[in-house]
């Protein structure tokens, strides 16, 4: 019998063919087969999925529990102290949120931390790269900036942005930035975030056995808490990000794992935060080292990202980026990584044996995270080079001793990545009259027929990148401009949708708009906190008018149709709450046709935010972002001019005739 099963596992191959899209990855994941190495793909086809943790139907928060609720009839049963389905999962999904919430904060809050510390002086290796913006954010938010020392505004910037966290009560600052009417609504059902801190508190208060038990509530203090993400924590991120390292521009970039180098020092860092990467970027341009890697034999240290840093500095920099979240650890199946240096958030435990099979030298950095059996070498900011020093030092010691043959996937896309809000507006407007007039003049002449933001992870529970490159595909080819970050913008950076020749598989209204402006017709904005510049470009689009007053107005919608994190939830949970319609893949976990589910597919749209939607095929995916971007239209009064647009001869000679 257990011959029997471990003869089962053993047989059990992967389908490589459905697991991956990602030609890269697919043959890394062959040569892990022929090497007896396992992966994430390996593992999940291992592992079904839960079935009841897949729909939340269960509750552990107390003692008298755990409590599931298995039944055809979800309303048949309750837990122990009498929870229903709404509550059980509604207290799941808020805890997603306050999870996710409070990674993309506790990010932000580490920056708003560095950004202090280089205002004091007390830290030498980072500087303000970026005045012009640093005036102008503190502009927004009431500070004032006229005649004054950088220094003295950057404090007072400071000291308003902590309260993004910090505070006890009031609106958080990019409050400021919400067009009216959407804060209306949000004063109205009270989902204004005071400061992150207390957001997640309360949710985690509030979702504990015996506390909130009606899911309306429930879900209305998720939406503060996401809500103090998008436009709290995550956007926090960004701005300071752009003030330390610089506001992206477009840039051109190279992707995919072809970007490793046979005789260099490969050095690969993955994980969410610029300034461990920025340092890394100094580590590897010293001549000292790289003198050290040439009398190692190397022909130089090549420097390249993965996952959200990696998205950050493709963007700010143009640094290559060799993958997505699926990719981390078949990449090290190349045996080219002589070094991964890896801070916190989506870094795979399974890292650290394939790491070990390849003799790549994995390296955790932060005090956040670390790895059983990993060694870790701290990151301090006030002594950044000591860190990413270290890691190119050992680097270059692996690189010598290289004892596995090497495999690099002879694949490398080019594309054109880095268009950060305020860059939008020059891109469309020109250098003089910067704004975001072009744009939505082009959505009310019906050349772009909306915006739809294409974001998120990959999962192993669908075929990698599949989802998102046949979903951007098809809202192209329909005129919706596709706006992009994190793991979705490698998916399709990887499948050649960044270049502006990319314009031809766009319908013809989007395709003249792109060809004029010599963009591509998906635009790269950086990492998952950098959705916050999707938020500020959807307020700019009110701002400028012409398209309704309010976020929900607007014909755009969401998706991330491969997510894993729950950090992804807290954004969708922010779009939503913030106005916008937005549709997950994989998975929902939720019971379908019960009432919670029923609040976030149709309810919260009824009370003025926007909604979920749920789909697993990029096709249907497409079908409901587009359909609610012509009802946003049509609402507006632009299914008109829309018709005018597309319809070719024969269309209009039909019309004629009628
Ligand atoms: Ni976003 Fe970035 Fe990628 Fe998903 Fe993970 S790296 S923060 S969570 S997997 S897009
Ligand atoms: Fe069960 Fe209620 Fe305890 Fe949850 S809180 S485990 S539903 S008894």
């Amino acid at each position: 019998m257990e011959k029997d099963k471990a003869k089962e596992k053993e047989t059990k191959k992967l389908n490589i063919k459905e697991v991956t899209t990602c030609d890269a990855t697919a043959q890394m994941l062959r040569k892990a087969e022929r090497d007896g190495v396992e992966t994430a793909f390996h593992r999940a086809a291992d592992m079904k999925a839960c079935p009841i943790g897949a729909d939340s139907a269960c509750c552990k928060h107390c003692a008298m529990g755990p409590c599931r609720l298995i039944s055809k009839d979800p309303y048949a049963k309750v837990g122990v102290c009498g929870a229903t389905i709404d509550t059980i999962q509604s207290r799941n999904f808020a805890r997603m949120i306050a999870a996710g919430a409070a990674a993309h904060t506790d990010h932000g809050m580490s920056m708003l931390d560095l950004f202090r510390e280089v205002v004091n002086g007390h830290i030498k290796d980072y500087g303000i790269k970026d005045p012009i913006k640093l005036e102008a954010v503190a502009r927004e938010i009431g500070i004032e900036t006229e005649g004054r020392e950088i220094k003295d505004i950057a404090l007072d910037l400071y000291k308003e942005l902590e309260r993004t966290y910090t505070q006890v009560e009031g609106e958080i600052p990019f409050a400021k930035r919400v067009p009216p009417k959407t804060l209306e609504t949000w004063r109205k059902h009270g989902v204004v975030p005071r400061g992150a801190m207390r957001e997640i508190m309360e949710l985690m208060h509030r979702t504990h056995m015996g506390v909130d038990q009606h899911y309306e509530n429930i879900t209305t203090q998720s939406s503060r808490t996401a809500l103090s993400d998008g436009w709290g924590g995550s956007m926090v991120a960004t701005e300071i990000s752009d003030i330390l390292f610089g506001t992206p521009t477009p840039v051109k970039a190279e992707v995919n794992m072809g970007c490793l180098k046979e005789d260099q020092v490969n050095i690969i860092i993955h994980g969410h935060e610029p300034n461990l990467f920025e340092s890394m970027l100094d580590s590897v341009n010293d001549p000292g080292l790289i003198q050290a890697a040439k009398e190692a034999g190397a022909n130089g240290i090549n420097l390249v990202g993965m996952c959200c840093s990696g998205a950050e500095m493709l963007c700010r920099h143009g640094i290559p980026h060799a993958g997505n979240f699926m990719s981390t650890e078949a990449i090290l199946v190349t045996g080219a990584v002589d070094a991964m240096g890896v801070d916190v958030q989506c870094i795979k435990q399974g890292l650290a044996k394939v790491a070990d099979c390849y003799g790549t030298r994995l390296f955790t950095t932060n005090p956040r995270c670390r790895i059983e059996g990993v060694e870790h070498i701290q990151f301090h900011e006030d002594k950044a080079r000591e860190c990413t020093d270290a890691i190119v030092e050992h680097a270059i010691i692996r690189f010598k001793n290289r004892k596995t043959p090497v495999e690099i996937p002879n694949i490398r896309n080019y594309g054109i990545h880095g268009f950060s809000h305020e860059y939008i507006n020059y891109m469309l407007g020109g250098t003089f009259r910067g704004s975001y007039t072009p744009l939505n003049d082009n959505i009310i002449n019906g050349r772009i027929r909306g915006v739809a933001g294409v974001v998120g992870c990959t999962n192993p529970r669908v075929k990698q990148d599949y989802v998102h490159v046949e979903l951007v595909k098809e809202l192209i080819r329909n005129d919706v401009l596709v706006v992009q970050t994190g793991c979705s913008q490698i998916a399709l950076a990887k499948a050649g949708l960044y270049t502006p020749e990319a314009a031809h598989l766009a319908g013809s209204g989007l395709r003249e708009v792109c060809e004029t402006v010599g963009m591509p017709p998906v635009l790269g904005v950086g990492s998952c906190v950098d959705n916050s510049r999707i938020l500020i470009a959807c307020s700019e689009m009110v701002r400028v008018g012409g398209l309704g007053s309010s976020i929900a107005d607007l014909p755009v919608a969401g998706a991330a149709p491969e997510w894993m994190s729950e950090k992804a939830i807290s954004i969708g949970q922010y779009f939503v709450a913030s106005g916008v319609f937005t549709v997950f893949g994989v998975t929902f976990p939720i019971v379908e046709g019960t009432r919670f589910h029923q609040h976030l597919f149709d309810g919260l749209e009824s009370l003025g935010f926007g909604k979920w939607g749920f789909a697993v095929d990029p096709h249907e995916m497409a079908r409901m972002m587009i359909s609610h971007i012509d009802k946003k239209r049509k609402a507006l009064g632009l299914d008109k001019t829309r018709e005018r647009v597309l319809m070719d001869m024969a269309a209009r000679q039909k019309l004629e005739a009628a």
